[in-house]
């Protein structure tokens, strides 16, 4: 398999983590690109229209995307460890987790080109407010009600740990562990486990 990825794109890191738990990441190529929502990397286009990644092409020549799917395609091919549980119940509140988790991504990227591909002129420093408003209110849930453990590992909480990792790797000065303590805590720990550590962003060069 083939996996179009950039090193620094949560969401391909929460795929590749997915292989690892999965047992399949020495099946999987990777091929580096470097997706933009102006520059389209045109490499991508051929296997995925949207030209975003994680786009995976399977052994027989299937591309699949998104993060979800593929950490789906990943689940059903699965050698070890399953992320998305069987059980009923732990099923919908993994999938529901990774949704949240996916909702901060897309509202921190959003932010993310805000501040990187619109031209300063054009910024909307209100856009940028209520993007950050939906990840203080997802961190705030999560803080007051989450039902997993530091030894839950499942689609939710690898997407979540994926989720905290690029608010941490982007957004340095934004200190969202003051006041939550208990997201603090599991994240600490989860970020030890070996199919984060390994799947980790190369710290930004210095300027
Ligand atoms: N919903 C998608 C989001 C993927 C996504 O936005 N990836 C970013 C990189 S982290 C990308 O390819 N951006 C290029 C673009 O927006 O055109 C998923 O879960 O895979």
């Amino acid at each position: 398999m083939k996996l179009y990825y950039s090193p620094t794109s949560p969401f391909a890191r929460k795929v590749l983590a997915v292989s690892i738990v999965t047992g399949l990441r020495d099946r999987i190529d990777l091929v580096e690109a470097s997706p933009h929502p102006i520059d389209r990397d045109v490499s991508i286009v051929g296997s995925n229209p949207l030209a975003k990644v994680p786009t995976l092409v399977t052994s027989d020549g299937q591309a699949i995307f998104d993060s979800r799917v593929i950490a789906e395609y990943l689940d059903a091919k699965s050698v070890a460890a399953r992320v998305i549980p069987q059980d009923d119940e732990l099923r919908w509140k993994a999938l529901t987790l990774q949704a949240l988790g996916d909702g901060i991504l897309d509202a921190a990227l959003l932010i993310r080109y805000e501040l990187t591909a619109r031209p300063e002129g054009f910024r909307w420093p209100l856009w940028q407010e209520r993007q950050f408003d939906k990840i203080l209110s997802a961190l705030d849930a999560l803080e007051s009600g989450h039902s997993f453990t530091e030894q839950t590992v499942d689609i939710g909480t690898i997407t979540l740990g994926s989720a905290l990792g690029y608010l941490d790797l982007r957004f340095p000065d934004f200190i969202w562990r003051d006041g939550r303590p208990n997201l603090n805590t599991w994240f600490t720990t989860y970020s030890r486990n070996d199919f984060l550590l390994r799947t980790a962003a190369p710290a930004p060069k210095a300027a």
